[in-house]
Protein backbone atom coordinates (compact mmCIF):
# COMPACT_ATOMS: atom_id res chain seq x y z
CA UNK A 1 0.00 0.00 0.00
CA UNK A 2 0.80 3.79 0.44
CA UNK A 3 3.94 4.86 2.27
CA UNK A 4 3.93 8.09 3.50
CA UNK A 5 7.27 10.07 3.11
CA UNK A 6 8.88 11.93 5.64
CA UNK A 7 12.28 12.09 5.13
CA UNK A 8 13.49 12.08 1.53
CA UNK A 9 17.75 12.29 0.63
CA UNK A 10 18.50 14.56 -1.92
CA UNK A 11 21.96 14.11 -4.21
CA UNK A 12 21.57 15.48 -7.24
CA UNK A 13 24.35 16.88 -9.79
CA UNK A 14 21.83 18.13 -12.27
CA UNK A 15 19.81 20.63 -9.98
CA UNK A 16 16.85 20.81 -12.30
CA UNK A 17 13.72 21.57 -10.73
CA UNK A 18 15.61 20.29 -7.29
CA UNK A 19 14.24 23.94 -5.30
CA UNK A 20 10.49 23.47 -6.83
CA UNK A 21 10.92 19.98 -5.70
CA UNK A 22 11.97 20.23 -2.27
CA UNK A 23 10.34 23.32 -1.38
CA UNK A 24 6.56 21.07 -2.27
CA UNK A 25 8.66 18.28 0.10
CA UNK A 26 9.23 20.71 2.76
CA UNK A 27 5.27 22.31 2.46
CA UNK A 28 4.26 18.35 3.06
CA UNK A 29 6.24 18.04 6.11
CA UNK A 30 8.93 15.79 4.73
CA UNK A 31 12.51 16.30 6.42
CA UNK A 32 15.12 17.29 3.53
CA UNK A 33 18.67 15.76 3.97
CA UNK A 34 21.49 16.49 1.41
CA UNK A 35 24.38 16.36 0.16
CA UNK A 36 27.04 19.21 -0.54
CA UNK A 37 25.93 21.42 -3.34
CA UNK A 38 22.38 20.42 -3.22
CA UNK A 39 21.71 21.52 0.20
CA UNK A 40 24.08 24.56 -0.85
CA UNK A 41 21.08 25.35 -3.50
CA UNK A 42 18.85 24.84 -0.82
CA UNK A 43 19.53 26.37 1.92
CA UNK A 44 20.09 29.36 -0.52
CA UNK A 45 16.72 28.71 -1.43
CA UNK A 46 15.57 29.10 2.46
CA UNK A 47 14.84 25.73 3.01
CA UNK A 48 15.88 23.49 6.16
CA UNK A 49 18.38 21.06 5.28
CA UNK A 50 19.79 18.52 7.50
CA UNK A 51 23.79 17.96 5.87
CA UNK A 52 24.82 14.48 5.80
CA UNK A 53 27.56 14.90 7.75
CA UNK A 54 25.06 16.14 10.47
CA UNK A 55 23.52 12.44 9.77
CA UNK A 56 26.55 10.42 9.48
CA UNK A 57 29.04 12.16 11.93
CA UNK A 58 31.68 12.35 8.73
CA UNK A 59 32.58 14.81 6.42
CA UNK A 60 32.43 15.33 2.89
CA UNK A 61 36.06 13.98 2.09
CA UNK A 62 38.35 12.84 -0.63
CA UNK A 63 37.48 15.85 -2.86
CA UNK A 64 33.87 14.23 -2.93
CA UNK A 65 34.58 10.73 -3.26
CA UNK A 66 33.04 9.82 -0.14
CA UNK A 67 30.16 11.46 0.61
CA UNK A 68 26.75 9.28 1.28
CA UNK A 69 28.97 6.10 1.34
CA UNK A 70 27.78 5.35 4.93
CA UNK A 71 25.83 2.71 6.79
CA UNK A 72 24.38 5.41 8.67
CA UNK A 73 22.38 6.38 5.18
CA UNK A 74 22.74 2.82 3.55
CA UNK A 75 20.78 1.18 6.99
CA UNK A 76 18.05 4.13 6.61
CA UNK A 77 17.16 3.21 3.18
CA UNK A 78 17.89 -0.48 3.03
CA UNK A 79 15.85 -1.78 6.25
CA UNK A 80 12.95 -3.75 5.49
CA UNK A 81 9.78 -1.81 7.49
CA UNK A 82 8.02 -5.52 8.07
CA UNK A 83 10.88 -6.79 9.77
CA UNK A 84 10.81 -5.98 13.27
CA UNK A 85 14.12 -7.06 13.87
CA UNK A 86 15.21 -4.76 10.83
CA UNK A 87 13.63 -1.91 13.09
CA UNK A 88 14.80 -2.50 16.35
CA UNK A 89 18.26 -2.73 15.30
CA UNK A 90 17.35 0.96 13.52
CA UNK A 91 16.60 2.64 16.48
CA UNK A 92 19.48 0.06 18.56
CA UNK A 93 21.65 2.75 16.19
CA UNK A 94 19.95 5.45 16.33
CA UNK A 95 19.54 5.58 12.61
CA UNK A 96 15.99 7.38 11.15
CA UNK A 97 14.80 5.74 8.08
CA UNK A 98 14.82 7.14 4.98
CA UNK A 99 11.41 6.88 2.65
CA UNK A 100 12.61 8.78 -0.60
CA UNK A 101 15.98 8.92 -2.64
CA UNK A 102 16.62 11.80 -5.24
CA UNK A 103 19.44 10.93 -7.21
CA UNK A 104 20.89 11.79 -10.37
CA UNK A 105 24.43 11.11 -11.51
CA UNK A 106 27.88 12.47 -12.61
CA UNK A 107 27.62 13.02 -16.50
CA UNK A 108 30.15 10.31 -16.67
CA UNK A 109 29.20 10.20 -20.88
CA UNK A 110 28.98 14.12 -21.00
CA UNK A 111 32.42 14.33 -19.50
CA UNK A 112 33.75 11.65 -21.90
CA UNK A 113 32.03 13.40 -25.14
CA UNK A 114 33.46 16.54 -24.33
CA UNK A 115 36.98 15.03 -24.90
CA UNK A 116 38.60 15.16 -21.33
CA UNK A 117 41.47 13.46 -20.60
CA UNK A 118 41.23 9.83 -19.08
CA UNK A 119 41.51 10.81 -15.68
CA UNK A 120 39.22 13.73 -15.81
CA UNK A 121 36.68 10.31 -17.09
CA UNK A 122 37.67 8.69 -14.44
CA UNK A 123 36.39 11.04 -11.53
CA UNK A 124 33.40 11.47 -13.10
CA UNK A 125 32.48 7.89 -12.53
CA UNK A 126 29.47 8.00 -9.97
CA UNK A 127 29.78 5.71 -6.70
CA UNK A 128 28.19 6.88 -4.27
CA UNK A 129 25.16 7.81 -6.39
CA UNK A 130 24.72 4.19 -8.38
CA UNK A 131 24.61 2.93 -4.21
CA UNK A 132 22.04 4.98 -3.12
CA UNK A 133 19.54 4.45 -6.19
CA UNK A 134 20.20 0.54 -6.03
CA UNK A 135 19.85 0.59 -2.21
CA UNK A 136 16.73 2.22 -2.71
CA UNK A 137 15.49 0.80 -6.02
CA UNK A 138 15.94 -3.05 -4.00
CA UNK A 139 13.76 -1.79 -0.63
CA UNK A 140 11.29 -0.45 -3.06
CA UNK A 141 8.75 -2.11 -0.90
CA UNK A 142 9.62 1.05 1.59
CA UNK A 143 11.36 3.59 -0.77
CA UNK A 144 10.50 5.94 -3.76
CA UNK A 145 13.71 6.28 -5.70
CA UNK A 146 13.81 9.13 -8.54
CA UNK A 147 16.20 9.88 -11.10
CA UNK A 148 14.69 11.98 -13.69
CA UNK A 149 13.76 15.20 -12.89
CA UNK A 150 11.25 14.99 -15.31
CA UNK A 151 9.21 12.94 -12.32
CA UNK A 152 9.63 15.48 -10.03
CA UNK A 153 5.80 16.17 -10.85
CA UNK A 154 4.69 12.93 -9.96
CA UNK A 155 6.92 12.88 -6.70
CA UNK A 156 5.03 15.65 -5.32
CA UNK A 157 1.48 14.51 -6.23
CA UNK A 158 2.55 11.22 -4.58
CA UNK A 159 3.81 12.79 -1.39
CA UNK A 160 0.82 15.24 -0.88
CA UNK A 161 -1.30 12.39 -1.81
CA UNK A 162 -0.33 10.22 0.78
CA UNK A 163 3.03 8.33 -0.39
CA UNK A 164 3.99 6.05 -3.20
CA UNK A 165 1.76 2.75 -4.16
CA UNK A 166 3.11 -0.28 -4.06
CA UNK A 167 3.03 -0.01 -7.82
CA UNK A 168 4.29 3.05 -8.61
CA UNK A 169 7.55 2.30 -6.70
CA UNK A 170 7.60 -0.72 -8.39
CA UNK A 171 7.87 1.39 -11.45
CA UNK A 172 10.37 3.45 -10.47
CA UNK A 173 12.59 0.76 -9.28
CA UNK A 174 12.66 -1.17 -13.09
CA UNK A 175 13.85 2.83 -14.15
CA UNK A 176 16.42 3.34 -11.32
CA UNK A 177 17.83 -0.29 -12.11
CA UNK A 178 18.01 0.69 -16.31
CA UNK A 179 19.37 3.86 -15.21
CA UNK A 180 22.39 2.43 -13.04
CA UNK A 181 22.65 -0.67 -15.63
CA UNK A 182 23.07 2.00 -18.86
CA UNK A 183 25.39 4.26 -16.97
CA UNK A 184 27.88 1.10 -15.81
CA UNK A 185 27.34 -0.01 -19.45
CA UNK A 186 28.84 3.37 -20.38
CA UNK A 187 31.69 3.27 -18.51
CA UNK A 188 32.13 -0.28 -19.01
CA UNK A 189 32.06 0.39 -23.14
CA UNK A 190 34.64 3.50 -22.51
CA UNK A 191 36.85 1.09 -20.29
CA UNK A 192 37.02 -1.70 -22.95
CA UNK A 193 38.10 0.95 -25.70
CA UNK A 194 40.92 2.43 -23.92
CA UNK A 195 43.49 0.48 -25.50
CA UNK A 196 45.55 1.19 -22.45
CA UNK A 197 43.59 -0.52 -20.01
CA UNK A 198 45.07 -3.81 -20.47
CA UNK A 199 49.52 -3.89 -20.43
CA UNK A 200 49.23 -6.93 -18.23
CA UNK A 201 47.60 -8.91 -21.04
CA UNK A 202 49.83 -8.02 -23.92
CA UNK A 203 52.46 -10.25 -24.88
CA UNK A 204 56.52 -9.80 -24.11
CA UNK A 205 57.26 -8.83 -27.26
CA UNK A 206 55.30 -6.01 -28.43
CA UNK A 207 52.79 -6.73 -31.17
CA UNK A 208 53.73 -5.54 -34.82
CA UNK A 209 51.32 -2.46 -35.41
CA UNK A 210 52.48 -1.62 -39.15
CA UNK A 211 49.69 -2.08 -41.29
CA UNK A 212 49.01 -4.34 -43.75
CA UNK A 213 49.14 -3.73 -48.08
CA UNK A 214 45.77 -2.95 -47.86
CA UNK A 215 46.01 -0.21 -44.74
CA UNK A 216 43.92 -2.07 -42.66
CA UNK A 217 46.11 -2.04 -38.51
CA UNK A 218 46.41 -5.87 -37.38
CA UNK A 219 43.86 -6.31 -34.82
CA UNK A 220 46.65 -6.49 -32.00
CA UNK A 221 46.99 -2.47 -32.61
CA UNK A 222 43.19 -1.69 -32.40
CA UNK A 223 41.10 -1.55 -29.18
CA UNK A 224 39.90 -4.93 -27.48
CA UNK A 225 36.50 -6.34 -27.67
CA UNK A 226 34.42 -5.57 -24.99
CA UNK A 227 34.98 -8.52 -22.46
CA UNK A 228 31.73 -7.91 -21.32
CA UNK A 229 28.83 -6.93 -23.16
CA UNK A 230 26.47 -4.34 -21.07
CA UNK A 231 22.93 -3.80 -21.36
CA UNK A 232 23.00 -0.48 -22.16
CA UNK A 233 19.98 -0.15 -24.08
CA UNK A 234 16.85 1.99 -23.55
CA UNK A 235 13.45 1.71 -25.13
CA UNK A 236 12.82 4.96 -26.60
CA UNK A 237 9.18 3.63 -28.10
CA UNK A 238 7.36 0.70 -28.91
CA UNK A 239 6.43 0.05 -32.47
CA UNK A 240 3.22 -0.77 -33.93
CA UNK A 241 5.10 -4.16 -34.73
CA UNK A 242 7.74 -6.10 -35.88
CA UNK A 243 9.31 -7.45 -38.92
CA UNK A 244 5.71 -9.25 -39.28
CA UNK A 245 2.13 -8.00 -37.64
CA UNK A 246 2.45 -10.98 -35.54
CA UNK A 247 5.79 -9.97 -33.76
CA UNK A 248 5.99 -7.38 -31.24
CA UNK A 249 8.76 -5.03 -30.88
CA UNK A 250 10.37 -1.50 -29.92
CA UNK A 251 13.12 0.48 -30.70
CA UNK A 252 15.87 1.46 -27.98
CA UNK A 253 18.34 4.08 -27.51
CA UNK A 254 21.97 2.71 -26.95
CA UNK A 255 23.50 4.64 -23.73
CA UNK A 256 26.01 7.52 -24.79
CA UNK A 257 25.61 7.26 -28.51
CA UNK A 258 23.06 9.63 -29.92
CA UNK A 259 23.21 10.08 -33.80
CA UNK A 260 22.18 7.56 -36.14
CA UNK A 261 18.72 5.98 -37.12
CA UNK A 262 17.19 5.07 -33.66
CA UNK A 263 17.98 8.81 -32.57
CA UNK A 264 16.90 10.34 -35.79
CA UNK A 265 14.43 13.26 -35.13
CA UNK A 266 11.20 12.67 -37.53
CA UNK A 267 9.82 15.95 -38.79
CA UNK A 268 6.72 14.56 -41.10
CA UNK A 269 4.94 11.50 -41.45
CA UNK A 270 3.70 8.03 -40.27
CA UNK A 271 5.40 6.79 -37.19
CA UNK A 272 8.00 4.68 -37.99
CA UNK A 273 8.00 1.04 -38.54
CA UNK A 274 10.47 -2.21 -37.32
CA UNK A 275 11.53 -2.18 -41.16
CA UNK A 276 11.43 1.61 -41.74
CA UNK A 277 14.31 1.68 -39.50
CA UNK A 278 16.17 -1.29 -40.40
CA UNK A 279 15.91 -0.34 -43.79
CA UNK A 280 16.72 3.43 -42.99
CA UNK A 281 19.99 2.10 -41.25
CA UNK A 282 20.77 0.55 -44.72
CA UNK A 283 20.35 3.26 -46.62
CA UNK A 284 21.84 5.88 -44.26
CA UNK A 285 25.09 3.60 -43.78
CA UNK A 286 25.22 3.46 -48.10
CA UNK A 287 24.67 7.19 -47.73
CA UNK A 288 27.67 7.33 -45.88
CA UNK A 289 30.27 5.10 -47.95
CA UNK A 290 31.63 7.62 -50.19
CA UNK A 291 33.00 10.57 -48.30
CA UNK A 292 33.32 13.94 -49.73
CA UNK A 293 30.69 12.91 -52.31
CA UNK A 294 27.25 13.75 -52.27
CA UNK A 295 25.69 10.47 -52.15
CA UNK A 296 22.24 9.08 -52.64
CA UNK A 297 20.24 5.38 -51.82
CA UNK A 298 17.24 4.12 -52.35
CA UNK A 299 17.13 0.56 -50.22
CA UNK A 300 14.13 -2.24 -50.05
CA UNK A 301 14.75 -4.53 -47.89
CA UNK A 302 17.97 -3.89 -46.49
CA UNK A 303 19.11 -4.16 -50.26
CA UNK A 304 20.19 -1.24 -52.46
CA UNK A 305 17.63 -0.61 -55.33
CA UNK A 306 20.26 2.21 -56.56
CA UNK A 307 22.99 4.00 -55.24
CA UNK A 308 24.65 6.91 -57.02
CA UNK A 309 26.85 10.44 -56.67
CA UNK A 310 27.19 13.39 -57.93
CA UNK A 311 30.42 14.36 -59.20
CA UNK A 312 28.82 18.12 -59.41
CA UNK A 313 27.70 17.58 -55.82
CA UNK A 314 23.84 18.07 -57.28
CA UNK A 315 21.61 15.42 -54.75
CA UNK A 316 18.86 15.76 -57.02
CA UNK A 317 21.00 14.50 -60.00
CA UNK A 318 22.43 12.04 -57.42
CA UNK A 319 18.57 10.63 -56.79
CA UNK A 320 17.55 10.73 -60.17
CA UNK A 321 20.75 8.47 -60.99
CA UNK A 322 20.47 6.52 -57.98
CA UNK A 323 16.46 6.03 -58.85
CA UNK A 324 17.13 5.05 -62.49
CA UNK A 325 18.56 2.15 -61.51
CA UNK A 326 15.72 0.22 -60.50
CA UNK A 327 13.03 2.16 -60.66
CA UNK A 328 10.46 -0.71 -60.33
CA UNK A 329 11.89 -2.13 -56.77
CA UNK A 330 11.95 1.80 -55.92
CA UNK A 331 8.56 2.12 -55.21
CA UNK A 332 7.81 1.39 -51.65
CA UNK A 333 11.91 1.90 -51.19
CA UNK A 334 13.65 4.34 -48.31
CA UNK A 335 15.68 7.28 -49.99
CA UNK A 336 19.40 8.14 -47.79
CA UNK A 337 21.67 10.76 -48.73
CA UNK A 338 24.84 12.29 -46.79
CA UNK A 339 23.74 15.92 -47.85
CA UNK A 340 20.60 18.25 -47.96
CA UNK A 341 17.44 17.38 -49.81
CA UNK A 342 16.98 20.19 -52.08
CA UNK A 343 13.46 21.28 -53.53
CA UNK A 344 14.74 19.88 -56.95
CA UNK A 345 15.56 16.56 -55.01
CA UNK A 346 12.22 17.11 -53.48
CA UNK A 347 9.89 17.38 -56.16
CA UNK A 348 11.58 14.25 -57.50
CA UNK A 349 11.16 12.01 -54.79
CA UNK A 350 7.39 13.42 -54.06
CA UNK A 351 6.72 11.77 -57.31
CA UNK A 352 7.36 8.45 -56.32
CA UNK A 353 5.32 6.35 -53.06
CA UNK A 354 8.60 6.08 -50.99
CA UNK A 355 8.22 4.98 -47.15
CA UNK A 356 11.01 7.34 -45.38
CA UNK A 357 13.62 9.68 -46.20
CA UNK A 358 16.46 10.55 -44.41
CA UNK A 359 19.02 13.40 -44.70
CA UNK A 360 21.39 15.78 -42.43
CA UNK A 361 18.77 18.26 -43.55
CA UNK A 362 16.25 18.95 -45.43
CA UNK A 363 15.76 22.58 -47.16
CA UNK A 364 12.81 24.45 -45.67
CA UNK A 365 10.89 24.35 -48.96
CA UNK A 366 11.69 20.93 -49.31
CA UNK A 367 10.07 19.98 -46.23
CA UNK A 368 6.93 21.62 -47.73
CA UNK A 369 6.77 19.71 -50.86
CA UNK A 370 7.43 16.88 -49.51
CA UNK A 371 4.26 17.09 -47.21
CA UNK A 372 1.76 16.89 -49.72
CA UNK A 373 3.20 13.24 -49.18
CA UNK A 374 0.78 12.86 -46.30
CA UNK A 375 2.38 9.41 -44.92
CA UNK A 376 6.02 9.93 -46.16
CA UNK A 377 8.26 9.91 -43.10
CA UNK A 378 10.87 12.27 -43.30
CA UNK A 379 13.69 11.97 -40.60
CA UNK A 380 16.67 14.16 -39.78
CA UNK A 381 19.58 11.99 -39.11
CA UNK A 382 23.08 12.71 -37.74
CA UNK A 383 26.01 10.94 -39.21
CA UNK A 384 26.41 7.52 -37.82
CA UNK A 385 29.09 6.63 -35.84
CA UNK A 386 31.80 5.00 -38.08
CA UNK A 387 33.27 3.50 -35.35
CA UNK A 388 32.08 0.55 -33.16
CA UNK A 389 30.59 -2.64 -31.94
CA UNK A 390 27.81 -4.22 -34.22
CA UNK A 391 25.54 -7.27 -31.85
CA UNK A 392 23.86 -10.29 -33.36
CA UNK A 393 21.62 -11.91 -30.76
CA UNK A 394 22.59 -15.89 -31.93
CA UNK A 395 20.72 -18.76 -29.89
CA UNK A 396 22.23 -18.88 -26.53
CA UNK A 397 24.24 -15.36 -26.96
CA UNK A 398 25.72 -12.82 -29.38
CA UNK A 399 28.36 -12.35 -31.83
CA UNK A 400 29.66 -8.90 -31.94
CA UNK A 401 32.24 -7.19 -34.88
CA UNK A 402 33.89 -4.09 -35.74
CA UNK A 403 31.68 -2.33 -38.03
CA UNK A 404 32.81 -2.65 -41.85
CA UNK A 405 32.78 1.23 -42.36
CA UNK A 406 36.61 0.97 -41.31
CA UNK A 407 38.31 3.01 -43.81
CA UNK A 408 40.78 1.08 -45.22
CA UNK A 409 44.01 0.96 -47.89
CA UNK A 410 41.62 -1.22 -50.06
CA UNK A 411 39.05 2.31 -51.13
CA UNK A 412 42.13 3.41 -52.45
CA UNK A 413 42.57 2.23 -55.96
CA UNK A 414 46.38 2.94 -55.84
CA UNK A 415 46.47 -0.19 -53.65
CA UNK A 416 44.81 -2.37 -56.18
CA UNK A 417 46.75 -4.95 -57.87
CA UNK A 418 46.02 -4.99 -61.97
CA UNK A 419 45.81 -8.50 -62.42
CA UNK A 420 44.94 -8.65 -66.59
CA UNK A 421 44.04 -6.20 -68.62
CA UNK A 422 44.81 -2.41 -69.80
CA UNK A 423 45.07 0.11 -66.95
CA UNK A 424 41.69 2.17 -67.13
CA UNK A 425 41.00 5.54 -68.02
CA UNK A 426 40.50 7.62 -64.58
CA UNK A 427 36.79 7.62 -65.46
CA UNK A 428 36.43 4.09 -65.44
CA UNK A 429 38.49 4.08 -62.72
CA UNK A 430 35.80 6.52 -60.53
CA UNK A 431 33.28 4.09 -61.71
CA UNK A 432 35.50 0.90 -60.35
CA UNK A 433 35.97 2.75 -57.02
CA UNK A 434 32.55 3.77 -56.72
CA UNK A 435 31.34 0.10 -57.35
CA UNK A 436 33.77 -1.02 -54.88
CA UNK A 437 32.47 1.28 -52.15
CA UNK A 438 29.19 0.75 -53.34
CA UNK A 439 29.08 -3.29 -52.97
CA UNK A 440 29.16 -3.61 -49.44
CA UNK A 441 25.61 -2.38 -48.98
CA UNK A 442 24.72 -5.17 -50.53
CA UNK A 443 23.73 -8.20 -48.92
CA UNK A 444 26.05 -11.18 -50.26
CA UNK A 445 26.76 -12.77 -52.39
CA UNK A 446 27.00 -9.33 -53.78
CA UNK A 447 27.77 -8.44 -57.69
CA UNK A 448 27.14 -5.04 -58.22
CA UNK A 449 27.26 -3.28 -62.03
CA UNK A 450 28.49 0.51 -62.29
CA UNK A 451 28.34 3.42 -65.14
CA UNK A 452 28.81 7.13 -64.78
CA UNK A 453 28.44 7.27 -60.69
CA UNK A 454 25.46 5.16 -60.19
CA UNK A 455 24.92 1.71 -59.91
CA UNK A 456 23.13 0.23 -62.92
CA UNK A 457 22.52 -3.70 -62.04
CA UNK A 458 22.32 -5.28 -58.35
CA UNK A 459 22.87 -8.70 -57.66
CA UNK A 460 22.04 -9.60 -54.34
CA UNK A 461 21.70 -12.73 -51.67
CA UNK A 462 22.23 -15.59 -53.73
CA UNK A 463 24.16 -18.79 -52.54
CA UNK A 464 26.26 -18.97 -55.32
CA UNK A 465 28.18 -15.66 -56.58
CA UNK A 466 27.52 -17.17 -60.25
CA UNK A 467 23.71 -16.10 -59.99
CA UNK A 468 24.52 -13.36 -58.65
CA UNK A 469 26.55 -12.17 -61.87
CA UNK A 470 23.87 -13.38 -63.75
CA UNK A 471 21.14 -11.67 -61.61
CA UNK A 472 23.28 -8.41 -61.50
CA UNK A 473 23.59 -8.44 -65.29
CA UNK A 474 19.77 -9.48 -65.98
CA UNK A 475 18.41 -6.95 -63.73
CA UNK A 476 20.70 -4.18 -65.61
CA UNK A 477 19.68 -5.41 -69.18
CA UNK A 478 15.43 -5.27 -67.84
CA UNK A 479 15.09 -2.74 -64.97
CA UNK A 480 15.10 0.94 -65.65
CA UNK A 481 16.44 3.04 -68.08
CA UNK A 482 19.34 4.88 -68.98
CA UNK A 483 21.14 7.37 -66.73
CA UNK A 484 23.05 9.40 -69.60
CA UNK A 485 21.71 10.48 -73.01
CA UNK A 486 18.68 9.86 -71.88
CA UNK A 487 18.21 12.27 -68.85
CA UNK A 488 14.29 13.14 -69.34
CA UNK A 489 13.32 9.15 -69.43
CA UNK A 490 15.04 8.42 -65.80
CA UNK A 491 13.73 12.03 -64.33
CA UNK A 492 10.98 10.99 -62.00
CA UNK A 493 9.63 14.75 -62.69
CA UNK A 494 9.22 13.45 -66.50
CA UNK A 495 6.22 13.61 -67.74
CA UNK A 496 6.44 9.50 -67.89
CA UNK A 497 6.48 8.89 -64.27
CA UNK A 498 9.42 7.00 -63.77
CA UNK A 499 8.40 5.81 -60.33
CA UNK A 500 5.84 3.38 -61.70
CA UNK A 501 5.49 0.52 -59.60
CA UNK A 502 5.94 -2.68 -61.61
CA UNK A 503 6.60 -4.80 -58.69
CA UNK A 504 4.18 -7.25 -57.54
CA UNK A 505 6.34 -6.94 -54.36
CA UNK A 506 5.09 -3.02 -52.68
CA UNK A 507 5.27 -4.19 -48.87
CA UNK A 508 8.89 -3.52 -48.29
CA UNK A 509 7.94 -1.86 -44.94
CA UNK A 510 4.81 -3.65 -44.21
CA UNK A 511 2.55 -0.76 -45.30
CA UNK A 512 -0.80 -1.55 -46.28
CA UNK A 513 -0.96 1.40 -48.09
CA UNK A 514 1.48 0.35 -50.54
CA UNK A 515 -0.86 -1.94 -51.66
CA UNK A 516 -3.67 0.77 -53.15
CA UNK A 517 -1.23 2.00 -55.78
CA UNK A 518 -3.28 4.11 -57.94
CA UNK A 519 -4.23 2.91 -60.65
CA UNK A 520 -2.86 5.42 -63.47
CA UNK A 521 0.21 4.23 -61.88
CA UNK A 522 0.26 0.74 -62.48
CA UNK A 523 -1.00 1.07 -66.21
CA UNK A 524 2.39 2.24 -66.35
CA UNK A 525 4.19 -0.85 -65.62
CA UNK A 526 7.40 -0.60 -68.13
CA UNK A 527 7.35 -3.82 -70.78
CA UNK A 528 11.02 -5.59 -69.83
CA UNK A 529 13.45 -5.65 -72.56
CA UNK A 530 11.03 -3.88 -75.21
CA UNK A 531 12.22 -0.03 -74.09
CA UNK A 532 14.72 -0.92 -71.41
CA UNK A 533 18.73 -0.12 -72.56
CA UNK A 534 20.98 -2.60 -72.30
CA UNK A 535 23.06 -1.17 -69.30
CA UNK A 536 25.22 -4.09 -68.42
CA UNK A 537 27.19 -3.40 -71.79
CA UNK A 538 30.45 -1.40 -70.83
CA UNK A 539 29.49 -1.13 -67.09
CA UNK A 540 32.36 -1.89 -64.27
CA UNK A 541 31.60 -4.75 -61.93
CA UNK A 542 32.86 -5.04 -58.63
CA UNK A 543 32.46 -8.36 -56.31
CA UNK A 544 31.61 -8.65 -52.74
CA UNK A 545 34.34 -11.55 -52.29
CA UNK A 546 36.57 -13.06 -54.19
CA UNK A 547 35.08 -15.32 -57.66
CA UNK A 548 35.31 -18.84 -56.29
CA UNK A 549 35.13 -20.26 -60.58
CA UNK A 550 35.71 -18.27 -63.86
CA UNK A 551 32.18 -18.99 -64.47
CA UNK A 552 30.59 -15.58 -62.73
CA UNK A 553 33.45 -13.45 -64.66
CA UNK A 554 32.53 -15.55 -67.91
CA UNK A 555 28.55 -14.37 -67.44
CA UNK A 556 29.80 -10.68 -66.58
CA UNK A 557 32.16 -10.78 -69.78
CA UNK A 558 29.66 -12.10 -72.17
CA UNK A 559 27.63 -9.30 -71.07
CA UNK A 560 30.06 -6.54 -72.15
CA UNK A 561 31.39 -5.63 -68.27
CA UNK A 562 34.68 -4.09 -69.26
CA UNK A 563 36.80 -4.11 -65.82
CA UNK A 564 35.81 -5.66 -62.67
CA UNK A 565 37.25 -5.08 -59.05
CA UNK A 566 37.35 -8.10 -56.85
CA UNK A 567 39.14 -8.96 -53.43
CA UNK A 568 40.85 -11.99 -55.10
CA UNK A 569 42.49 -14.77 -53.33
CA UNK A 570 40.34 -18.33 -54.78
CA UNK A 571 42.92 -21.13 -54.93
CA UNK A 572 41.19 -20.50 -58.77
CA UNK A 573 42.61 -17.10 -59.41
CA UNK A 574 44.58 -18.00 -62.17
CA UNK A 575 41.44 -19.66 -63.84
CA UNK A 576 39.39 -16.52 -63.23
CA UNK A 577 42.34 -14.36 -64.31
CA UNK A 578 42.51 -16.20 -67.61
CA UNK A 579 39.15 -15.93 -68.28
CA UNK A 580 38.72 -12.33 -67.96
CA UNK A 581 42.25 -11.72 -69.69
CA UNK A 582 41.18 -13.78 -72.57
CA UNK A 583 37.59 -11.89 -72.96
CA UNK A 584 39.49 -8.30 -72.53
CA UNK A 585 38.37 -7.48 -69.44
CA UNK A 586 40.50 -5.81 -66.94
CA UNK A 587 40.93 -6.82 -63.62
CA UNK A 588 42.08 -5.36 -59.95
CA UNK A 589 42.65 -7.37 -57.34
CA UNK A 590 42.07 -5.36 -53.73
CA UNK A 591 43.00 -7.92 -51.13
CA UNK A 592 40.07 -6.78 -48.66
CA UNK A 593 36.82 -8.21 -48.91
CA UNK A 594 33.44 -7.04 -47.64
CA UNK A 595 30.97 -9.41 -47.04
CA UNK A 596 27.63 -8.42 -45.92
CA UNK A 597 25.27 -10.71 -44.13
O1 LIG B 1 32.00 10.65 -5.59
S1 LIG B 1 30.87 9.84 -5.31
O2 LIG B 1 30.84 8.62 -6.01
N1 LIG B 1 30.82 9.47 -3.72
C1 LIG B 1 29.71 9.52 -2.99
O3 LIG B 1 29.73 9.05 -1.85
C2 LIG B 1 28.52 10.14 -3.51
N2 LIG B 1 27.31 10.33 -3.00
C3 LIG B 1 26.55 10.98 -3.89
N3 LIG B 1 29.55 10.68 -5.66
C4 LIG B 1 28.50 10.70 -4.82
N4 LIG B 1 27.27 11.23 -5.01
C5 LIG B 1 26.88 11.99 -6.20
O4 LIG B 1 27.13 13.36 -5.92
C6 LIG B 1 25.45 11.94 -6.57
O5 LIG B 1 25.14 10.86 -7.45
C7 LIG B 1 25.21 13.27 -7.26
O6 LIG B 1 25.46 13.18 -8.66
C8 LIG B 1 26.26 14.19 -6.66
C9 LIG B 1 25.62 15.20 -5.77
O7 LIG B 1 26.58 15.89 -5.03
P1 LIG B 1 26.33 17.43 -4.63
O8 LIG B 1 25.03 17.46 -3.89
O9 LIG B 1 27.49 17.82 -3.80
O10 LIG B 1 26.26 18.19 -5.94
Amino acid sequence: GQVPVKRALLSVYDKTGLVGLATALHAAGVELVATGSSAAALVQAGLPVTGVEQVTGFPECLDGRVKTLHPRLHAGILADRRRPSHLSQLAGLEVTPIDLVVVNLYPFTETVRSGAPFDACVEQIDIGGPSLVRAAAKNHAAVAVVTDPAGYDQVVQAVASGGFHLQQRRALAARAFAYTAAYDAAVATWFAQQADTAPETASATPPDTSPDAAGHSPQAARAPLPAYLGLGYERLATLRYGENPHQRAAVYTLAGQGGGVANARQIHGKAMSCNNYTDTDAAVRAAYDHPGLVTVAVIKHANPCGIAVSASGDVAEAHRKAHACDPVSAYGGVVATNAPVTVAMAQQVKQVFTEVVAAPAFEPEAVEILRARKNLRLLVVEPPARDGWELRQVSGGAVVQERDTYQGGDDDPATWQLACGEPVDPGTLADLVFAWRSVRAVRSNAVLLAHDGATVGVGMGQVNRVDSCRLAVERANTLGRRTTGDAAASDPTAASPAGAPGSSDTSASGSAAASSAPAAQADAVEQPGATAPQRARGSVAASDAFFPFADGLQVLAEAGVKAVVQPGGSIRDEEVVAAARQAGVTMYLTGVRHFAH
